[in-house]
């Protein structure tokens, strides 16, 4: 069996050289994830290519395709296109409702639009490469509608999944959606819907009572089925994982640890505490700022102590809004900056780049604590790079409750909401005073499960639902079904007491 996987970019970077175009390998979550499987299984990776302009097609994608081990064909857009589609409907309108950030939304009927016209092509795309015998998996939230597309013109012949890398909003937030019956309805145009938790599969399945009310859910478990119609469609829960071996095999290579050694000789503290996003108002950047200036205006025993390095990757940097986020970032980190700085200790080091793997992997290494402290996040792979390159177990995890990672990682890291400045600011001092036996124990908890649960283990376990014939006998494995809302973080809080009845963290 061929795989076509669908998503809005292809896995690569063209760049306009004098000669004309090159083209690298992309960097990011997806890409990240699905490389290594296409690769392994064999198949066709469709997508936007990353740039409006002309190029010819065979000069820069065949040598790509032979680099990335599978064929690689573009789906092109122009640059009215391009607006009305990525930066109108998918940045405007999905991506912040999907995120519980509805007021951010722009609900323009021209945006929904271009979208289906977008979507259109890519099912054309889809139709002129297909196969007898492929597996159509397509990517997140830009393709909502590719499989009703797919359905209409090929009358049930082809095999489709569809994967969610975003939260699924509840039903309070999701019917503020101009197009929400259509979406919900061409989601059910799959024949495999899949989730990052179950808490985004229970706000898709309360949707659909509300709005699509002859969808029928059955059954219980990692994954269940809908009768709609006159079919049977899957809807499962996949919690994406990362490549645990390779992070964990750079981040053990004697030139990490030099690299490391270099990094904390730099920065000359006692315990280095690091952040990593993508440049997104989603990712709580600035709240996580003002927690860590309350953390040293309540703590001043911190002072000289620790050092916050936040890494800040470009991302969508010429839409306004996100560069008023920079500028946001930028000012409130000059202002604690300027409030606590003392001879020989900056209290935050702000680096806004890309980096290459090598040297993300010995910040993750040299950090002492991982600060991860998104408002809302389908899943969040940093944190999980994060504990795959503690090797020696000695990093305390803080981690927003609103992230996908937060039901799988809840027993080792300590949870926090982002919106709570105090309590984030109470979770600083708490992992900093963390004893090496605490972190130890709490490391292992957290390397286990991301390393369980790794990239290979997600695209097999949607494939085993995919092609299951029976839906009973579905592992239980290490997905949560039970839980839908961590409990934990609460005796991050000053005087509060944890379960164990010991008082959190002690005098800094
Ligand atoms: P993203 O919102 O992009 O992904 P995330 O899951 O954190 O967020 O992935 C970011 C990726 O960028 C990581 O793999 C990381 O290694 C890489 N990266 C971080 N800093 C970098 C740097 N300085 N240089 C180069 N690369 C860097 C979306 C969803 C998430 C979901 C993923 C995968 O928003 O919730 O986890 O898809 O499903």
């Amino acid at each position: 069996m061929r795989l076509i996987v669908v998503s809005n970019r292809l896995p690569i970077r063209l760049v306009r050289e004098d000669r004309g175009w090159t083209s690298q390998p992309a960097s990011g979550g997806l890409v990240t994830a699905l490389s290594p499987v296409l690769r392994n299984r064999g198949g066709i990776w469709i997508g936007w290519p990353g740039v409006a302009g002309d190029f010819d097609e065979g000069e820069i994608l065949g040598p790509a395709s032979r680099e990335a081990g599978h064929r690689l064909h573009p789906v092109r857009l122009s640059e009215v296109e391009l607006k009305s589609f990525y930066h109108g409907f998918t940045n405007q309108i999905i991506w912040p409702l999907f995120h519980d950030l509805f007021t951010r939304c722009n609900f323009s009927s021209d945006f929904w639009r271009t979208y289906l016209k977008i979507n259109a092509r890519f099912a054309d795309a889809i139709i002129q490469h297909h196969q007898p015998d492929d597996y159509v998996w397509v990517q997140d939230y830009h393709l909502m509608q590719v499989g009703h597309l797919l359905r209409r013109r090929g009358h049930g012949r082809y095999r489709t999944g569809f994967f969610l890398h975003i939260p699924f909003p509840p039903p309070d937030v999701f019917v503020k959606l101009p197009w929400r019956s259509q979406i919900l309805r061409g989601l059910l145009d799959y024949d495999l819907v899949g989730f990052q938790t179950i808490r985004d599969r229970r706000n898709f399945v309360h949707c659909l009572r509300h709005l699509v009310r002859e969808a029928k859910v059955q059954g219980r478990g990692p994954v269940i089925s809908v009768r709609y119609g006159d079919r049977m469609l899957r809807l499962g829960c996949f919690p994406i994982g990362i490549g645990f071996d390779e992070f964990s095999e750079v981040a053990k290579r004697p030139e990490t640890a030099e690299r490391v050694a270099a990094l904390r000789e730099a920065h000359g503290t006692s315990q280095l505490m690091l952040s990593v996003d993508r440049l997104d108002y989603t990712k709580g950047i600035p709240e996580r700022l003002e927690g860590f200036r309350r953390a040293l205006a309540r703590y001043p025993s911190l002072h000289e102590k620790i050092t916050l390095i936040q890494q800040v990757v470009p991302s969508r940097d010429s839409v306004p809004e996100y560069q008023r986020l920079q500028t946001d970032i930028e000012t409130l980190i000059a202002k604690i900056n300027g409030q606590f700085t003392r001879p020989g200790w900056i209290p935050v080091h702000y680096l806004y780049r890309s980096m290459p793997r090598e040297e993300l992997v010995a910040h993750y290494r040299a950090a002492d604590i991982g600060l991860i402290t998104p408002l809302k996040d389908g899943m969040n792979l940093v944190a999980k790079e994060f504990c795959a390159c503690d090797v020696d177990r000695s990093g305390a995890l803080i981690l927003s409750e609103f992230a996908g990672a937060a039901i799988q990682l809840r027993t080792g890291a300590l949870l926090v909401n982002p919106y709570d400045y105090e309590g984030v600011a109470e979770a600083i001092r708490r992992a900093f005073l963390m004893p090496p036996e605490e972190r130890r124990m709490r490391m292992h908890k957290l390397r286990t499960s991301v390393r369980k649960t790794d990239i290979a283990w997600w695209a097999d376990s949607f494939m085993e639902a995919a092609f299951a014939r029976t839906l009973h006998d579905f592992p239980h494995d290490e997905r949560d079904l039970t839980e839908d809302f961590p409990r934990q973080h609460q005796h991050a809080a000053a005087g509060r007491r944890d379960p164990s009845g010991r008082r959190a963290g002690a005098g800094a």
